[in-house]
């Protein structure tokens, strides 16, 4: 509005004068010295330098807010690497998931780490963008507002598999969070199949593998009831070769698939879900044979 009011006086002004002040068609003649006028250089610096000092001052004050996390916020550790996210929930036992889920009206400070390079954290819906930098922690409050699921997208370009980088935000109604909270935690805390099965599908393993007691039949990476084999064939005992497997994909590569494709960001887990884990899929892929 103030851009438009002043765009709107300097245009008048100009266009006036042009009119006005327009030289006769016969008059070849220089125009007349001028000597400036202090009034109103005074005038036009003076106004600017106000305008400028007061959308600083409110700036300062809106962006000052709009990071105040308050006292209770939900905390959640955001891990970036190329090419995914991860989420944990300090707050609650540790949970952790491939997506973003918030409850509806609560602020809730992100926590955000970089395991490699530069990435950036965005979802178009919140308004704001934050880096991810390695060394550094930062920090981005959002206020969801309205239920639904939205885009989170690398914004930083950071490597060939940039433009999958992708997840998704949920925001859920308060109570459905809470109840989603409370019923991975029991899994997550219950026998040891139930909290690695928790574990894989939280955290998006299934939309890459199958896995028969998980009801998981996505074939972008090896048929994970196919472990024992694979073990076999990399020459290391069922375990460790799970384990390096999910910690450190690019350690052995399964023959015909691709490096890079499997995050990296799963060393992240905590140790005792990635126990479970571990143990899940020995478990259920020996008596998936
Ligand atoms: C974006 C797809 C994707 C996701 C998500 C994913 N993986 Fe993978 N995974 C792959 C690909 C591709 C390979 C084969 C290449 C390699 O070995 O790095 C692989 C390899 C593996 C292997 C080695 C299998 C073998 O036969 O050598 C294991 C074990 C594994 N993944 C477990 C997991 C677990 C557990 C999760 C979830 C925590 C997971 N993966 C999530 C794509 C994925
Ligand atoms: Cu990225």
């Amino acid at each position: 509005m103030i851009c438009v009011a002043i765009f709107a006086v300097v245009a008048a002004v100009i266009a006036y004068s042009i009119w006005k002040f327009r030289a006769p068609p016969d008059d070849e003649s220089d125009g007349p010295p001028i000597h400036g006028h202090t009034g109103l250089e005074i005038t036009w610096t003076a106004i600017p330098t106000a305008l400028v000092v007061a959308i600083a001052i409110v700036s300062a004050i809106v962006l000052a807010k709009n990071g105040d996390a308050g006292s209770n916020p939900l905390h959640v550790d955001v891990t970036a690497q190329q090419f995914a996210w991860s989420f944990s929930y300090p707050g609650h036992a540790n949970l952790t998931s491939g997506d973003l889920r918030l409850p509806l009206g609560r602020k809730v400070e992100l926590k955000l780490r970089s395991l490699d390079v530069i990435h950036s954290f965005w979802v178009p819906e919140f308004g704001q963008k934050q880096d991810t930098v390695p060394g550094l922690t930062t920090k981005l409050v959002i206020t969801p507002d309205r239920v639904g699921t939205y885009p989170v997208i690398c914004t930083e370009l950071c490597g060939l598999g940039h433009a999958v980088m992708r997840t998704s935000a949920i925001v859920m109604p308060a109570a459905a969070f809470e109840a989603w909270v409370n019923k991975q935690g029991k899994a997550l805390a219950g026998p040891a199949g139930q909290a690695g099965k928790t574990v894989f599908v939280n955290n998006g393993c299934n939309s890459c593998h199958t896995l028969k007691a998980a009801g998981a039949t996505a074939k972008i990476g090896p048929d994970l009831d196919k472990l024992p084999a694979e073990a076999k064939g990399a020459g290391k005992p069922l375990d460790a070769f799970v384990h390096e497997s999910i910690v450190n994909p690019n350690a052995y590569v399964a023959p015909g698939f691709p490096k890079n494709v499997m995050p990296q960001t799963f060393s992240q887990l905590p140790k005792s879900q990635l126990d479970a884990l571990v143990r899940y899929l020995v478990s259920s892929s020996r008596s998936g044979r």
